[in-house]
């Protein structure tokens, strides 16, 4: 096990314009970024805003009723997001849950196809047949996507173990909620990934909260990255609030997972801004909650920690986000334009028909 890592800095909401650099940034040790190039600075902060930016037209499209079933958003987790996914490979494998836009985005799908998939449109990552909870991309390396809490879990375990089986290189993310870790299926998994050396990182987001209970209601031992104990795995705990500190902590695990096979659980500490879903109010939570979710945004610190250390001038982050407003406002525009899946295919991708061994045919047809 090891302690929490974290590199915050308290953040500041003001800052002094600064002209924007190309050069490391300067090492001192009040600058959170010594060291970082400001390239990849910024290609954060304008990942991370993209995302905030497509997660917001998503609860649009959904309350225009373009989007159906459910939809859950990754609204104050935007820097774990950012930081787990920059320590992949695009070979390598990744898993989640149902709250998975932006893991999608920041794997290397095209917003378009997200957004699409959304809205149930052919060109949707699941050609509009999985909606917001299975978004799934051979080619990205995200194999879903699940709605089944923790049923995401097994699965991960499985492809470590081909990657294992077949000597690959690869390694595989398991992203689920801090509520997933009572589930029977994450013990199992965690066990036997851990007896085969099976190449795994299991992530808890640990937003304090499952659908509305807190971890200290349902969980024993709330500090989540401790259960890894139990498997004698390697367990750690990381502000999720902080890219960097995600991003180092995860490039870490995953390179030792590819090097030596071993898996670990990562707990990343975060806020969700918003209920657990577009449709929940969230009265569960007092205005202490909302205040103590707000004052931790991920991207507002962010763009204000860049600006104090000159890393972006107050021009340069209005660039960024106008960018990502119009990268997210095209996405809508792909999804709206494309085609909804003809109704003559709506038994193409289940394994049901109406009669076994029948053909498939639409409801509307008689069976004999
Ligand atoms: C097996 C199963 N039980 C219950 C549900 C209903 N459900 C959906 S999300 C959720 C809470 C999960 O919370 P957590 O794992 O913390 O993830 P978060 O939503 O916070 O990301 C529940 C109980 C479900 N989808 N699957």
């Amino acid at each position: 096990m090891a302690e929490t890592a974290t590199r915050s800095k308290p953040a500041s909401r003001g800052g002094a314009k600064t002209r924007r650099s190309t050069a490391p940034v300067r090492d001192s040790a009040a600058n959170p970024f010594a060291g970082e190039s400001p390239e990849l600075l910024r290609d954060y902060f304008q990942q991370m805003t993209l995302i905030r930016r497509f997660e917001e037209r998503a609860a649009q499209g959904y309350t225009q009723a373009k989007i159906g079933g459910y939809c859950h958003l990754n609204l104050g987790e935007e820097a774990t997001v950012v930081g787990l996914m920059t320590a992949l490979r695009k070979t390598d494998i990744l898993f989640t849950n149902y709250r998975e836009h932006g893991y999608a985005i920041a794997k290397g799908i095209e917003p378009g196809r997200v957004m699409a998939e959304l809205y149930g449109r052919t060109t949707g990552t699941s050609r509009g047949w999985g909606g917001s909870m299975h978004m799934f991309d051979v080619e990205a390396g995200l194999l879903g996507g699940y709605g089944i809490v923790g049923g995401q879990i097994p699965l991960a375990t499985g492809a470590a173990l081909a990657i294992d089986y077949r000597s690959g290189d690869q390694v595989v993310m398991c992203q689920m909620g801090d509520g997933t870790t009572n589930i029977g299926a994450f013990h199992e998994s965690l066990n036997i990934a851990a007896l085969w050396n099976l190449p795994v990182i299991f992530v808890v987001i640990n937003n304090y909260l499952g659908m509305g209970t807190t971890v200290e209601r349902s969980s024993a031992e709330s500090e989540l990255y401790k259960r890894a104990v139990a498997y004698n795995m390697h367990g750690e705990r990381v502000d999720g609030n902080d890219v960097l500190a995600v991003r180092d902590v995860a490039t870490r695990l995953v390179e030792r997972a590819r090097e030596t096979g071993a898996p670990a659980l990562l707990e990343a500490t975060s806020q969700r801004l918003k209920g657990h879903s577009v449709v929940d109010p969230a009265k569960y939570r007092s205005e202490e909650d909302n205040a103590k979710a707000r004052a931790a945004d991920p991207v507002f610190n962010f763009r204000a920690q860049l600006i104090e250390a000159g890393v972006l001038d107050e021009d340069g982050a209005a660039e960024i986000e106008q960018k990502a407003q119009a990268d997210a406002d095209a996405a809508v525009a792909f999804a709206d334009d494309s085609p909804h899946p003809d109704v003559s295919t709506l038994f193409d991708y289940t394994y049901a028909t109406p009669v076994a061994n029948d053909s498939r045919r639409l409801p509307a047809d008689p069976v004999f």
